[in-house]
């Protein structure tokens, strides 16, 4: 039966089975696979337009790190032969008008209401529907929630002293003004030196007449090496798609089944071969940088010689020493995002551009005409926050979720995210999360991790269906088990020796927990082992009475 054509219940505006929270990557194809099971859905977006990610981050040099044939859907033969690519990483514009094809192609916009936040949500165990509150207004009920909120969705703004003095322009890159910035001629500061500034900052560069960057941690970046796509690689991959899909989903990040296997243990070869990996790999450009070797964020001493080589090149391509040491990360490669950028660091060889060390003191205060940090005051016409993201927790936090028994979402993670897979939430009956904390996601292809996500969740729902079950929990204990099992997981690597986001460390107060879970193959298979199970470690319902 259509949506629109059943009877409002509670006086909902919208009665589905299921809602999904967002329009991007996740939505679109959860929109597009629940609807192919005979399932109603509606997405509910923020965005006046489908892309999520891609919607909002349209700062100059927005691109994405995988590789464009690689970061696209790969449920659709005829869609992924049909679309052209042409650069080997796609920017901003070109993911967004994929997406917008993508929107179009199988017809989703008519299931997605846009320019709608959403707010609450509560779940009654009577009748085990979700009743979904927005900004707008508009009420919807369904069975199932399903939130395609993504992991890089709000942003975080840092409360530096004077921050609304400013009389210039303030702009954060996550949320980039539709229209574009003009930066011609115009005194740029840019706060943050992590991907969204290391992309930025070298197109920043070409039109500033002034670009002052602010630097609390120094980053590494390898080059992209990106370039219009060669015709020839493209049908080699097109001749035998669904096989570079299928060793993306083999890798233990989803992607890069196509670059060569790593060469055992950093330490075990000899300097000069390492030498000869690590530069073939700086050569070619992308993440494969950091696949030399099985150990490097395994080891640290194995890690060390990577790092050793990055800043070696740092050194080699920055002319001043003083501006290449401070551009010199010192934390363990690849424990922060590994960066990839077109020119970065070059672009502190132009006499224009200047580099401030404010990793003592941080930003000091925003005055009327500027920023003052290390004890000076730069006069600035435009302030760029790339500050990043309260990432992977905060937009679902920012939503009042109330489960059953009273129990909310805030509550049940005010300790740090606590999660059956990733997937589900004890406490929160019939929600699911997409790429959420306790999954692979954010270390992962994301598009890898959402179609995985959402077949899981379909079939997870038709299986509901089949048995005629009304509700699905994650269990406490399994949820216990999972985090415990993630964090060890997490402390057999090096990712919880720096300050990442993946911490939660860039946002202050926020708990200091490992939000992701390495590896994306062996997560793929025990979720593959709990739905063959019977869900195991979910608490499947009957339907209620009457
Ligand atoms: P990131 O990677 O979180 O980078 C944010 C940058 O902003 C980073 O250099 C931070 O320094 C800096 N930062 C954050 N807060 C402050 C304050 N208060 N003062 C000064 N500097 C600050 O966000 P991005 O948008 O670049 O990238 C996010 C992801 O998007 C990326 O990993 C890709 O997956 C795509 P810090 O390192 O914390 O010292």
């Amino acid at each position: 039966m259509d949506a629109a054509q059943r009877t409002s219940r509670d006086g909902a505006d919208v009665v589905v089975d299921v809602v999904v929270v967002g329009a991007g990557f996740a939505g679109l194809y959860l929109v597009h696979r629940l609807r192919g099971v005979g399932l109603s859905v509606r997405a509910v977006e923020a965005g006046s337009g489908v892309g999520g990610t891609w919607y909002w981050n349209r700062y100059p040099g927005a691109r994405c790190d995988v590789e464009s044939l690689e970061y696209s859907y790969s449920f659709d033969e005829a869609l992924q032969q049909e679309w052209e690519w042409t650069e080997r990483y796609a920017g901003q514009p070109e993911i967004l008008r994929y997406l917008d094809h993508v929107a179009d192609r199988f017809d989703l916009r008519r299931d997605i209401t846009f320019d709608t936040r959403v707010t609450a949500a509560r779940f009654d165990e009577d009748t085990d529907r979700w009743t979904v509150r927005c900004d707008t207004g508009l009420g919807l009920s369904a069975r199932f929630v399903v939130m395609a909120t993504g992991c890089l969705s709000s942003t975080n703004r840092p409360d530096v002293p004077g921050r609304d003095t400013f009389r210039g322009g303030v702009h954060h890159t996550g949320e980039w003004p539709h229209e574009g910035v003009d930066l011609t001629g115009q005194r740029v500061g840019v706060i943050g030196t992590g991907s969204s500034a290391i992309q930025a900052i070298p197109v920043i560069a070409d039109q500033a007449a002034e670009l002052v960057v602010f630097q609390r941690t120094a980053n590494y970046s390898v080059p992209a090496r990106n370039a219009p796509l060669d015709p020839e690689h493209v049908g080699r991959v097109k001749a035998d798609y669904a096989a570079l899909r299928a060793a993306n989903r083999r890798m233990s990040a989803g992607f890069g089944g196509w670059n060569p296997p790593p060469a055992g243990g950093a330490l075990e070869a000899d300097p000069g071969d390492r030498r000869r990996v690590y530069t073939e790999r700086w050569e070619r450009g992308g993440f494969g940088f950091l696949g030399g070797y099985t150990d490097l964020l395994i080891t640290p001493e194995s890690n060390d010689t990577a790092a050793e080589f990055v800043r070696e090149r740092i050194r080699e391509i920055v002319r001043d020493p003083a501006v290449a040491e401070l551009l010199s990360p010192r934390q363990v490669i690849g424990c922060k995002r590994l960066c990839l950028d077109s020119g970065y660091f070059e672009t502190f060889n132009r006499p224009h551009v200047r580099l401030v060390d404010i990793s003592g003191s941080g930003i000091e205060e925003i005055t009327p005409a500027g920023v003052r940090a290390a004890g000076e005051e730069f006069e600035l016409d435009v302030i760029v926050f790339a500050t990043g993201f309260d990432a992977m927790t905060g937009t679902l936090l920012k939503i009042d979720l109330q489960g059953r028994d009273g129990r909310t979402l805030r509550d049940e993670w005010a300790a740090g995210p606590r999660t059956y897979l990733g997937l589900g939430v004890p406490g929160l009956p019939n929600l699911f999360i997409v790429t959420g904390p306790g999954s692979p996601s954010v270390l992962t292809n994301m598009v890898t991790s959402i179609e995985h996500h959402v077949d899981w969740i379909t079939e997870c729902l038709e299986h509901l269906r089949a048995i005629g079950c009304t509700r699905i929990e994650a269990d406490d204990r399994a949820a216990d088990a999972w985090v415990a099992y993630v964090n060890s997981v997490a402390d057999m690597t090096l990712f919880p020796t720096c300050n990442s986001w993946y911490l939660g460390a860039n946002v202050p107060g926020k708990p200091r927990v490992f939000m992701p879970l390495p590896g994306f193959t062996a997560y793929a298979d025990r979720c593959a082992a709990v739905a063959a199970s019977g869900y195991e470690g979910f608490v499947l319902g009957p339907a209620p009475a009457g």
